[in-house]
């Protein structure tokens, strides 16, 4: 039963206009943007640890400025998305100690470690790829704030995506060795990636009504297919195997059908069991609280200008 209020919003929402931080909104939608956004923008800041640990190894000092520029990029899309939810009268610091804490998500992807060089290109390949194929219906969504932080993260992750295909590209074209670097980070890469669009739309809790709400555009099952159909023709230009024997173009879809994904992988994963999940919130730990003397001199600063400033 929807009251006045809650019929006039989704009005509002069905003529395509944006809602706005300070309009009304139902708590519910309040709700789903805050865990939404907030998610996001820790999987931003959880995902740079998977790169950091090649910046000291890269191979040459061209690959090295432009992975630390990718991770400060990251970095960047964390903080527009923690001050997208901040618009929702969450604290930065409130949504980041649940992270901290291990109460709330981010992306399954990064629970992976990054075991050869050839995985930075693949990540920016496939990662930053499906993140792309889930963000540019996000620059539509209804949520004012969230939809215009979405304009500029898309736009620096093709920039991310492009790199990562040129990696991948100098090595599958390379040496036999390099090669097989590459079809090795694919092997391991390609479901995890098939995962971040979340479960089937048949398991998908929040769908419905995101779909609603017009916070979520496209369904999680949509947005799989796509990025299979997008990327199998950028593996075969690569020479590179997809790991699915079950993958296979069907003329009367249109698209490819490929195997089933293993979805108690998925949910030991985003229940903290991947094989990197305690170690990615340790460093999170440590980071923050190795911070701690930095954050207490920047109040106290603040603090003693604007004494100064009074007197
Ligand atoms: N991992 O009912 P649904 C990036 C959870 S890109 C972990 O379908 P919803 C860029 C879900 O939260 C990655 N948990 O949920 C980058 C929910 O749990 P809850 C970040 C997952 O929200 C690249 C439950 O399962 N992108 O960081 C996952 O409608 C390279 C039920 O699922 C975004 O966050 C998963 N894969 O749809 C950075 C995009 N999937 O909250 C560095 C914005 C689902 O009830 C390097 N988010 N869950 O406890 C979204 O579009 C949506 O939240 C979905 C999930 C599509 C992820």
């Amino acid at each position: 039963e929807m009251s006045a209020e809650e019929r006039a919003f989704q009005e509002k929402i069905d003529a395509g206009i944006k809602i706005e931080a300070k309009d009304w909104m139902p708590e519910g939608y309040r709700r789903t943007l805050i865990r939404q956004i907030s998610q996001h923008a820790h999987s931003e800041i959880v995902g740079q640890l998977p790169e950091g640990n090649w910046v000291t190894r890269a191979p040459s000092l061209k690959r090295k400025a432009i992975l630390l520029a990718k991770i400060q990029d990251e970095a960047g899309h964390g903080l527009y998305l923690y001050s997208a939810a901040e618009t929702l009268g969450v604290t930065r610091d409130q949504v980041y100690a649940d992270l901290l804490s291990g109460k709330v998500k981010y992306s399954s992807i990064f629970n992976y470690p990054t075991t050869n060089w050839a995985d930075i290109g693949t990540i920016g390949w496939l990662v930053d790829g499906a993140a792309i194929m889930n963000q540019i219906p996000l620059c539509r969504c209804s949520y004012g704030p969230y939809s215009r932080a979405m304009v500029r993260v898309c736009k620096e992750e093709s920039f991310h995506q492009r790199q990562g295909y040129d990696l991948v590209m100098a090595m599958a074209k390379g040496t036999p060795e390099q090669k097989a670097m590459a079809q090795d980070a694919l092997n391991r890469w390609w479901w995890p990636a098939l995962m971040m669009f979340g479960p089937s739309d048949g398991e998908s809790v929040h769908s419905a009504q995101s779909m609603q709400w017009k916070i979520k555009i496209l369904s999680n099952d949509e947005l799989r297919q796509k990025f299979v159909d997008q990327t199998v023709p950028q593996a075969e230009y690569l020479g590179l195997t997809i790991p699915d024997p079950e993958l296979k173009w069907n003329e009367d879809t249109g698209h490819y059908d490929f195997g089933a994904i293993d979805w108690e992988e998925f949910r030991q994963v985003v229940a903290g069991n991947g094989p990197c999940n305690r170690d990615r919130l340790r460093t999170r730990v440590k980071a923050w609280d190795d911070g701690k003397w930095f954050r207490d001199a920047l109040l106290a600063h603040a603090e003693k200008k604007s004494e100064r400033q009074v007197a």
